[in-house]
């Protein structure tokens, strides 16, 4: 059944109101721009919402940015002055309204806006929306809008030199200027993101116009919500000209069925109008995984004497939402109940997906945030060196049941505490979590990425003024939870990520959420992710190459090269490169060549992260939380993410979507034996069967074992035990593996596989690998046998524009593989067949 059907059944359809030429109006603003720098004679067009950076790469002054080292070229962009420009006609039914206001989204960041030469605004949070009168300064007929940006880092130059300390910000890769500034920190460089210094109108600009009053904001409060009846509370801010009365409508936006209306009486300037409704037998809003994801539509109208003067509408899941820490023996739990069910969240973390965030369109949210839903992932952090997302983000997120940890806009360095930057901040918050409010998604708010624990952990606190940590409480104990306790209190508040909750170590295994960085920064073996046992993992992680092609965008065939200057360019962790090949030689020989170096470090990554993951996984409920560290990159780079820059899947998406699957088998070795646990994400008991299989590279099969199990609803359980020393008497372990995998109603639901040696002491056979393919609706299906055990099979077409539904598979001797591929250009099954070029683990060394 339709919401919208479920919604007021027995309320009338409402009348439509008289039309009336007092309702509020908007004018777009994002046509006939142009830019240049300051003190240059020649305008060139430019695009609105955009940044100088894409407006000179569109205009062929500036190369592309993400080519071989050209950041490195481009630096004087972000140190340079620029201004916009735009003329607009002004109709005489515009001028004569009473209330004319500009509106901008979202300005990046130091701007002064002036209309017909009048100054109209300053500005200095790219993270805010402004709206100032314009009245004054329209005028009849063509009206000039120009806007001076002033470089972010010039700015802050002179204010750092007036102290006498730096505020760490290990990250930023020039003058160390971003936390002075409310602009995106990725943006000054991160250990996987390129400095570019942007400016520009980076969000929708326009003109509001209006008489008697305009609605602001529209905010739907869920007192309480369950399946048998959604208590809400529609509050609508107003602005009102002058003394009315009105009457607000509550209505359903998709359906035009009256909810609730109510009398009241506006005053001149803001009012705050409540209407209480109830829903009856509400749809359920779940991440995804745990059902379906129904959205409601809401729409706030205001008449005056049966006219509508404005409306504003609204959409939101209906769901509960509690984030529950209980005081237990280990210290305080941390989980998310969403409807009354606990959540294992399942996830990563999120970056903007571009240097250039203006160019991600909706397309590219869906495709990303496609792929984090089919692979069984429900939670995603929105980091806090990033971006407050666009609005499609957040709509997505909704309608795919994504839950969001979302950061407020802090990371890697102290902040100043000064009133002006106070105020600042808590405008910035009050502009966010009203936008942001009504999406179920959000679960919750965090303050900060890695302050806290900066302060306490990295010896910031040793070497820097203790009124830095003064000015950290005022932030982050006092701005933001305070605009969260009066505009959203229905959503927990969380001081900084990581954080202890009880009085000791932020990054404590007892209690809050935890970073384990002690593999890769610390090159800790892999092994250890299993001696932390945290209440919520918010990040770990490991990094890897994209695959050729995307490394081909930036680089020529001179550049293949791990150590080339070109390949360092696009690797910012400063041991980056390093470190991979020093874990990639404790697991594997040398590859060969520098393709299949790029090869095994994503399959080096995907393993790695499995073992932290499936860990994870089997020690819940006393821990709640893998979000792996990250899903995304916003440039071509070596990084730690699973998706690259033009979204190509790495071999860890693929892994992700095993290992995060609702039922995981998952073995284990404790002490002398080998622990077959099922974790189930389910919120009902599930029939299965356990299977278990010693095979040989050849396909042999040396021992095998079938147990049917009940698998426990939302538990961690080993349903099977071997001792180690049975199973392997007599056995080589360089030869065998073994095989679990687990069927509901017969059909495979999760596979695993364990080794008794790392890869470089197995004695590998070589396979034969043999492809069958054939034409179906959507694509192809390419069907894989193979003679001998292959690791680790990797399908790719070099120029096939098309994806494979399954990649970095292993492939057994004696079951055929089926896989989809699809692409959007024509070919027959013969040349995919010619095509697919495949490689196993095999082929990255040499013989
Ligand atoms: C975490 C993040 C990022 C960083 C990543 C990799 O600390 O919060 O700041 O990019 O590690 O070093």
């Amino acid at each position: 059944m339709s919401v919208s059907l479920l919604l007021m059944a027995a309320v009338p359809i409402y009348s439509q109101a008289k039309p009336n030429s007092m309702a509020k109006t908007s004018v777009s603003l994002l046509s006939g721009w142009q830019f240049r720098e300051v003190g240059k004679e020649d305008w060139h067009p430019a695009t609105v919402p955009g940044s100088v950076h894409t407006d000179l790469l569109q205009n062929k002054l500036i190369d592309d940015p993400f080519y071989r080292d050209n950041e490195q070229k481009l630096q004087w962009i972000g140190k340079t002055d620029w201004e916009y420009q735009t003329t607009f006609t002004a109709k005489p039914e515009l001028l004569g309204r009473e209330h004319l206001e500009l509106v901008f989204e979202g300005l990046d960041t130091y701007a002064k806006v002036f209309l017909n030469d009048q100054h109209l605004l300053d500005t200095d949070n790219m993270f805010r929306t402004w709206r100032v009168d314009c009245k004054r300064a329209l005028k009849p007929g063509v009206n000039t809008l120009r806007i001076r940006f002033r470089s972010p880092i010039n700015e802050i130059l002179p204010v750092m030199a007036k102290m006498n300390y730096q505020l760490p910000s290990p990250n930023d890769q020039g003058e160390k200027t971003y936390p002075y500034t409310r602009k995106a920190a990725y943006q000054f460089g991160w250990d996987w993101g390129p400095r570019f210094v942007t400016c520009g109108i980076w969000k929708p600009a326009r003109i509001d116009a209006w008489d008697q009053l305009r609605v602001a904001d529209v905010h739907i409060v869920q007192e309480q919500v369950s399946v048998d009846i959604a208590r809400l509370n529609a509050e609508v801010d107003v602005v009102a000209a002058t003394d009315s009365e009105a009457t607000l409508i509550i209505d359903n936006a998709a359906t035009k069925t009256v909810i609730t209306r109510k009398q009241v009486k506006l005053v001149p300037g803001s009012n705050s109008l409540s209407v209480a409704f109830t829903i009856p037998h509400p749809l359920l809003w779940w991440p995804n995984g745990l059902g379906s994801h129904p959205l409601y539509n809401f729409r706030a109208r205001l008449l005056i004497n049966d006219a509508l003067v404005d409306q504003l509408s609204t959409r939101t899941g209906l769901r509960s939402l509690e984030l529950r820490q209980i005081a237990d023996e280990q210290g305080k739990s941390f989980a998310f109940i969403i409807n009354g069910v606990p959540v294992f969240a399942k996830g990563g973390n999120w970056i903007p997906a571009d240097s250039f965030p203006t160019r991600v369109s909706r397309a590219k949210y869906s495709q990303l945030l496609e792929s984090v839903r089919d692979t069984n992932m429900n939670m995603l952090r929105v980091w806090g060196g990033g971006i407050y997302e666009s609005n499609d983000f957040y709509e997505l997120c909704d309608e795919m049941g994504i839950l969001i940890w979302h950061d407020f806009m802090f990371a890697g360095s102290m902040y100043p505490g000064t009133q002006e930057f106070l105020d600042n901040v808590r405008y910035e918050a009050i502009d966010n979590v009203k936008r942001l409010r009504n999406h179920p998604s959000i679960v919750i708010w965090a303050g900060n990425n890695e302050i806290e624990a900066g302060w306490m952990n990295w010896g910031w606190k040793k070497n820097l003024p203790a009124s830095l940590w003064e000015d950290y409480q005022k932030i982050f104990h006092g701005v933001l939870p305070e605009v969260c306790a009066a505009l959203d209190p229905s959503r927990p508040y969380w001081p900084s990520s990581p954080h202890g909750g009880l009085a000791d170590d932020p990054n404590s295994l007892r209690s809050g959420d935890t970073h384990f960085w002690g593999v890769w920064h610390a090159a800790e073996p892999f092994a250890n992710y299993e001696k932390q046992t945290p209440r919520f993992m918010s990040e770990f992680g490991f990094q890897s190459f994209p695959q050729i092609e995307t490394v081909n965008s930036y680089t020529t065939p001179a550049d293949h090269n791990i150590q080339s200057a070109v390949m360092l360019a696009h690797q910012k962790h400063p041991r980056g490169n390093q470190l991979i090949r020093e874990y990639m030689l404790r697991e594997y020989q040398e590859p060969k060549d520098f393709e299949s170096f790029l090869y095994v470090s994503q399959v080096l990554q995907a393993e790695g992260i499995k073992i932290g993951a499936e860990h994870l996984r089997r020690i819940m409920p006393h821990n709640m939380g893998s979000l792996y560290w990250q899903i995304d990159d916003c440039w071509p780079v070596a990084s730690w993410s699973s998706i690259d820059y033009y979204g190509r899947w790495k071999a860890l998406q693929f892994y992700a979507r095993r290992f995060y699957s609702n039922l995981l088998i998952t073995p284990h070795v404790d002490g002398q034996n080998l622990n077959f646990y099922v974790v189930s994400d389910l919120i009902k008991p599930a029939q299965a069967q356990l299977n278990v299989s010693l095979l040989d590279f050849d396909g042999q099969v040396l021992m095998n074992t079938n147990k049917a199990v009940t698998v426990s609803a939302l538990q961690s359980q080993s349903y099977l035990s071997i001792p180690v020393s049975s199973l392997l008497s007599g056995k080589d372990t360089k030869r065998i593996f073994l095989l679990c995998e687990l069927l509901v109603d017969g059909k495979p639901v999760s596979n695993n596989e364990y080794f008794f040696a790392p890869y470089k002491n197995l004695l590998m056979p070589t396979p034969r690998i043999t492809t069958d393919v054939v034409l179906t609706k959507g694509g192809f299906k390419v069907s894989l046998t193979t003679d001998k055990f292959a690791r680790a099979v990797y399908l790719n077409v070099p120029d096939g524009g098309g994806v494979f539904s399954d990649n970095y598979f292993d492939l057994l001797p004696g079951r055929k593989m089926e896989v989809e591929y699809r692409t959007p250009n024509k070919m027959l099954p013969d040349q995919l067949r010619s095509k697919i070029k495949i490689r196993s683990m095999v082929d990255a060394f040499e013989r």
